[in-house]
């Protein structure tokens, strides 16, 4: 398979994701790349949307990300915030002076009836992002969460406002039963050479893209993921506490075991150099790597790792 000349489609959800993302897209011609960006965990707040792992993704790749959180602007100011605060209103979902002004703008082209791909679209192009970012659907989607302390919480209710402490019972991707997937994301599937599941949460970043894409996945191209679990502990938030509580043991095995009805070939970090043999006997493809993405060094780093698995074959 010629690198050069191929096509990738990344899926992608939260901090791990848009960074992995970024990786590709510093190595591939805009041309080459399409991202698929999981909206299970936007929501409505102050009547505005906000798209949480959309923004993180194109804030990602316009160099316009909060390097400590990953998420929301750098040189931020917080002052919309605090006089919230000061009104007595909620202040549990930081938004940032900056990033309010994506959401409002947002708000006002989807109110006038624009579709969020398209809006997506004119925000990428003002943030100097060359490479295609899609949105999952123009339609709604909304993960809900089932936890045992407080029944069913919306997405953002569980991670921010109860901080992912609720024990986990289940998923629910409401409206992804008949939410339209995106067409140019439909045909980017069927004539990309590879599809990459970035090292995202398994149950809450991808799942929800593959509530509505699974049936659109090239059957006979590499599907490629990376373990966002290393060494029984997630990289960031609480992907390895959701597999625990659902009873599946916390491990880069267990990821490819989630992801096995589509995945041909799977990047584990080298820490967990002893689960390569067991994923290798699932007919899986399997390559150790530095996983680990501290600098915007290591992110390229891991795309070439990535994109040259998929070619040696
Ligand atoms: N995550 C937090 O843990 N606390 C926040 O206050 C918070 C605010 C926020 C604002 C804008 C944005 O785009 C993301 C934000 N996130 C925050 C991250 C977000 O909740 C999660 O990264 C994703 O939804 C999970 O992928």
């Amino acid at each position: 398979m010629a690198r050069l000349t191929s096509h990738y489609v990344a899926l992608a959800g939260g901090v791990g994701g848009a960074k992995l993302a970024h990786g590709l897209a510093q190595i591939l011609p805009p041309q080459a790349l399409t991202i698929l960006v999981n909206t299970g965990d936007d929501f409505e707040h102050f009547g505005l949307t906000i798209c949480p792992d959309l923004d993180t993704v194109c804030y990602t790749l316009a160099g316009l990300a909060n390097p400590e959180t990953g998420w929301g602007r750098r040189e931020e100011s917080w002052r919309a915030l605090e006089n919230v605060r000061r009104l007595g209103g909620p202040d549990w979902f930081r938004l940032g002076d900056q990033d309010l002004g994506t959401h409002l703008e947002r708000t006002r082209r989807l109110r006038e009836g624009q579709p969020l791909s398209a809006i997506t679209r004119d925000f990428c192009r003002a943030w100097g992002i060359a490479h295609r970012v899609l949105p999952m659907s123009d339609d709604p989607v909304r993960t809900i969460v089932t936890t045992e302390e407080y029944g069913d919480l919306p997405f953002q209710e569980y991670f921010v406002r109860y901080a992912w402490q609720p024990r986990v019972r289940g998923f629910r991707f409401q409206g992804a039963a008949t939410a339209r997937p995106i067409p140019e994301a439909v045909k980017a599937l069927a004539e990309a050479d590879a599809i990459i599941l970035c090292p995202s949460n398994p149950w809450v970043s991808i799942d929800p893209i593959l509530a509505v894409y699974a049936p659109y996945l090239p059957k006979a191209k590499p599907v490629i993921a990376v373990s966002p679990i290393i060494g029984g502990q997630a990289v960031k938030g609480p992907a390895a506490k959701m597999f625990t509580e659902l009873g599946i043991e916390a491990s880069a095995r267990s990821v490819a075991e989630h992801y096995r009805p589509y995945l041909t070939d799977f990047v584990l970090d080298q820490a967990d150099a002893a689960l390569q043999e067991s994923i290798a006997s699932m007919g899986i493809r399997v390559h150790l790597a530095q996983t680990l993405m501290h600098t915007e060094a290591d992110r390229r780093r891991l795309a070439e790792d990535v994109l040259n698995f998929i070619h040696q074959r």
